[in-house]
């Protein structure tokens, strides 16, 4: 009787030890029907990774092109000239690297400043934020003289470099950085609070010091105040938010390669869409102003330990770690590289008046696949994510206007495909409308 209750005992243990996590999968249903269309803006562009639609309602669309160009897009027509022309400072002979994105600052109506984010040549592939003026006297034209490094990092390889930065809506300013590269964060990046790579960064631009083009908000989560040692009398938890060694930008860490990221501009909640390795992709979240967070990266990839066992014909064996101890914050959605993609790309959350069947959805999309799906949380609060759209498009970036519009650039460049960016397929700025708004006449994404 005794080694009977023993027993049983123990296998209660077992289930409730059993990883338990509100992640969803491609297959799920949005709480409300939708159908969406991609509807061709422009197209011509030579690898455009990123687009950010002008902060002051104007109309304007600014391409980022990998190899340092940003491209002005009026009503659906590409200005001649570029607004701004970084090339030769910009290294982009390997795909994953080149010229991010741009973001205007959030007062850019009265002083004229925006941030591009890209690989250096000069510096060996080093990622630099860089602050510019629009020019004094041509509002579709930067000021190249302008230029004020606010940010530079040594990158050991080519590959894994972020890319997307943003403002919160705090006004700080927000910067995916990749682990460093190669392959399975060789460097331990993710994990390393001393290492500004594989993480989330939060600076404040407004405020430059002699040594620093930025400053370090005061209630980043990984700042340790000066104090006196003491041994007895600190609890665990105040123990454990000293972090001696931590650099004070950490926003949050364990990411392996945030190439993409947004705010909802609702909420404040935050969406990251981290790339995965060889198994899966997901989208982490971040509850508004939850600084600290770690996604897992490397213990975890997607909700799975990594590295995961591989049987002999190289698929993973995931019934062999089911019940594994799992680290940090789980992803709100996870997909397979078996049947939904490689390379998980960040939309945005619909925020916009103009098409309520939209409103709440953050939308995501594989640039391997060029499937396109919604993710959003039902009733119960479960997310749910939904294949809204299975195209031909490589999509590579996007931008949100002020009125909540989605802009999404796809660019058919791969890994095997030839160094020299020119010599790529041309590619495309596309918008996401509801499929019954689609203008008469309108180019649509060519779907599978
Ligand atoms: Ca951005
Ligand atoms: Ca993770």
């Amino acid at each position: 009787m005794k080694s009977h209750w023993f027993l049983s005992c123990f296998a209660a243990l077992s289930v409730s030890a059993a990883p338990t996590h509100n992640t969803a999968t491609p297959g799920g249903k949005l709480p409300k029907p939708l159908k969406v269309s991609l509807v061709q803006v422009a197209s011509g562009f030579v690898d455009p990774v990123r687009v950010t639609p002008a902060p002051d309602g104007s109309n304007r669309l600014f391409v980022c092109e990998r190899t340092g160009v940003v491209r002005l897009v009026k009503d659906g027509k590409t200005a001649d000239k570029p607004f701004l022309d970084i090339h030769d400072t910009v290294v982009s002979s390997f795909l994953e690297q080149g010229l991010y994105d741009l973001e205007f600052h959030p007062k850019f109506a009265e002083n004229g400043k925006f941030y591009v984010h890209y690989s250096d040549m000069w510096f060996n592939g080093a990622s630099f934020i860089v602050e510019y003026k629009v020019s004094d006297k041509n509002p579709d034209r930067a000021d190249p003289e302008s230029a004020r490094v606010v940010m530079q990092m040594a990158r050991p390889y080519a590959n894994h470099n972020g890319g997307e930065i943003a403002f919160g809506p705090d006004g700080y300013l927000y910067i995916g950085s990749g682990d460093g590269g190669w392959e399975g964060d060789v460097l331990g990046a993710g994990q390393d609070l001393s290492s500004l790579l594989g993480k989330l960064l939060r600076v404040d631009v407004d405020h430059p010091s002699s040594d620093r083009g930025y400053a370090i908000p005061k209630d980043n989560p990984f700042l340790t105040p000066l104090m006196q040692m003491k041994l007895f009398g600190v609890s665990e938890e105040a123990f454990n938010k000293i972090h001696p060694n931590a650099r004070p930008e950490i926003w949050a860490y364990g990411l392996r390669n945030p190439w993409s990221f947004q705010f909802d501009p609702k909420t404040g909640d935050l969406y990251i869409a981290d790339i995965g390795q060889n198994h899966f992709e997901e989208i982490d979240f971040q509850p508004a102003g939850k600084g600290g967070l770690n996604y897992g990266w490397k213990f975890m990839c997607g909700t799975y330990p990594f590295p995961l066992p591989i049987d002999e014909s190289g698929k993973p064996k995931l019934d062999a770690v089911k019940d594994a101890p799992r680290v940090g914050e789980m992803p709100i959605a996870e997909y397979s590289h078996v049947d939904q993609g490689n390379c998980v790309m960040g939309f945005g959350v619909y925020r916009g008046t103009k098409y309520p069947t939209m409103d709440g959805v953050y939308f995501t999309g594989d640039w391997g696949s060029g499937k396109l799906w919604g993710l959003a949380r039902d009733g119960a609060g479960k997310w749910q994510m939904q294949e809204l759209l299975d195209t031909k498009l490589m999509f590579t970036g996007a931008g949100q206007s002020k009125d909540g519009t989605i802009y999404i650039t796809d660019a058919h460049a791969n890994y095997g495909g030839p160094a020299d960016p020119a010599q790529n397929a041309r590619g495309s700025l596309w918008k996401l409308v509801p499929a019954d708004q689609v203008p008469a006449g309108a180019v649509t994404a060519p779907l599978e």
